[in-house]
């Protein structure tokens, strides 16, 4: 492949150009945020915040937080733009210093999936095989990475210092594991599914990414190997050619470029398993900040979060007139059943209009009015609730490693 990572390296003309296809995407009488050009820098809302937008190879210019491994930041002005967020903005996290893994081992001259372990018969595959053998299944499903807004934690935790844009609702396609798993036939005392992706650590004490499900988890049909993503194959730097997709659970299980399934019989207990990903065995997973859980379990599902999309922080809007006002909202798989929405800095909430539904793990739209009455800064903020009832806290939650934020949000305007 011509492409370079290095986006120096890359063609001058694209790194200078503005990419963006604006616009169509915005709705009737919504206003949108304006797009984002490479060689900007943007400035996250905490200490330390500054970062620049760069270009990677299919993907236009994102909030770069490292370069080796690369992590890319979606802006959040994308999530206006449609509920599909499109593969050339979607976030991109990685763990090991060898990544993305070279585009040659992923070719389909080279690139094999194997399932072995606890299995009566192991099986290779080339993409081009499960495609034959198995049903295609599609989901519209979140990818939210445990530490979205790390950034604003408060006190500060140690990590990938996130603001909101590492998440992302695509509509995935590919094969059924569970289908896979029962082409393999599990053995009897099969207890965990481990995911390995080809992606290397730089050094041998690394510990490769190496990701467990709980066997029921694994056998749930709603869980694919994916080799599609919004209609096309996945972009490198999510997985091309085949990725783990688990709706309703934490990108940390999204393994990518995956191609060594092994069934287990114990618990696996590498490292990207325990000590990392591991939560306090609280209830939110929140403890007194500052201090150190007493047990901690894997993180799993997504909680209730919400956006509002179609303002930023310093926009104006018009005092005595209407302006309509959007965003989304998402769970871990219940599905959203109400937004609330307040321009009072949460003292008076209203309802919602919600879009039709794209399936229970996708991002949900939805739409209100707001009439500013007066000229002045005005606190608005939205509240999620899911059909079990679980909401959003006003303010945040706290735990040691920067997981699971989800407090209310809120964008400080201005009605002139
Ligand atoms: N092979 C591999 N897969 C991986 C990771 C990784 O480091 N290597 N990171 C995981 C984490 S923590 C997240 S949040 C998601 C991010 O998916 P994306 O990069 O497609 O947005 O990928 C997951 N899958
Ligand atoms: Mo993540």
């Amino acid at each position: 492949m011509g492409v370079s990572l290095d986006p120096l390296r890359g063609s001058r003309r694209s790194f200078l150009r503005a990419t963006s296809a604006w616009a169509a995407g915005v709705g009737a009488g919504i206003a949108g945020v304006r797009p984002i050009l490479a060689g900007e820098v943007i400035e996250q809302a905490f200490e330390h915040g500054i970062r620049p937008l760069v270009k990677y190879p299919q993907k236009r210019p994102l909030i770069r937080l490292t370069t080796r491994p690369p992590q890319l930041e979606t802006p959040m002005a994308v999530f206006n733009e449609s509920l599909l967020t499109p593969n050339d903005a979607f976030f991109v996290r990685y763990h090991l210093t060898q990544s993305p893994p070279r585009r040659a081992l992923l070719e389909p001259d080279s690139f094999r999936l194997t399932i072995a372990g606890r299995v009566q018969t192991p099986l290779i595959f080339s993409v081009a095989e499960l495609k034959t053998r198995f049903e295609v299944a599609e989901v519209v499903a979140v990818n939210q990475c445990a530490g979205n807004g790390r950034g604003f934690f408060q006190p500060r935790v140690p990590g990938g210092q996130l603001g909101n844009g590492a998440m992302g609702c695509a509509r995935w396609r590919g094969v059924r594991l569970a289908d896979v798993l029962k082409a393999a036939a599990l053995q009897a005392g099969a207890r965990q599914v481990l995911f390995n992706g080809l992606d290397a650590p730089l050094l041998p004490q690394t510990p490769d990414f190496i990701k467990a499900l709980e066997i029921d988890r694994a056998l749930d049909p709603e869980l694919l190997l994916a080799f599609e993503m919004n209609g096309e194959p996945l972009p490198w730097l999510n997985g091309f050619p085949l990725r783990l997709v688990v709706p309703g659970y934490y990108g940390t299980y999204w393994v990518k470029h995956v191609h060594e399934i092994t069934v287990v019989d114990d618990e696996f207990k590498g490292f990207w398993m325990n000590p990392g990903y591991r939560i306090p065995d609280e209830p939110c997973a929140a403890i007194e900040p500052g201090t150190t859980p007493k047990r901690t379990i894997p993180i799993t599902r997504l909680n209730v979060r919400s956006f509002i999309t179609s303002l930023a922080a310093g926009d104006a809007i018009p005092v005595g007139r209407e302006t309509r006002i959007r965003g989304m909202a998402f769970d871990g798989g219940a599905g959203i059943s109400e937004v609330l929405v307040s321009s009072d800095a949460g003292r008076t909430w209203s309802g919602t209009d919600l879009s039709p539904s794209l399936g229970r793990f996708a991002f949900r739209e939805w739409t209100t009015a707001i009439q500013p009455q007066q000229v002045g800064p005005m606190t608005l903020m939205a509240r999620a609730i899911n059909r079990l009832g679980e909401s959003q806290p006003l303010k945040p939650l706290w735990n040691p490693a920067g997981y699971m934020r989800n407090c209310v949000e809120s964008v400080h305007v201005r009605a002139t």
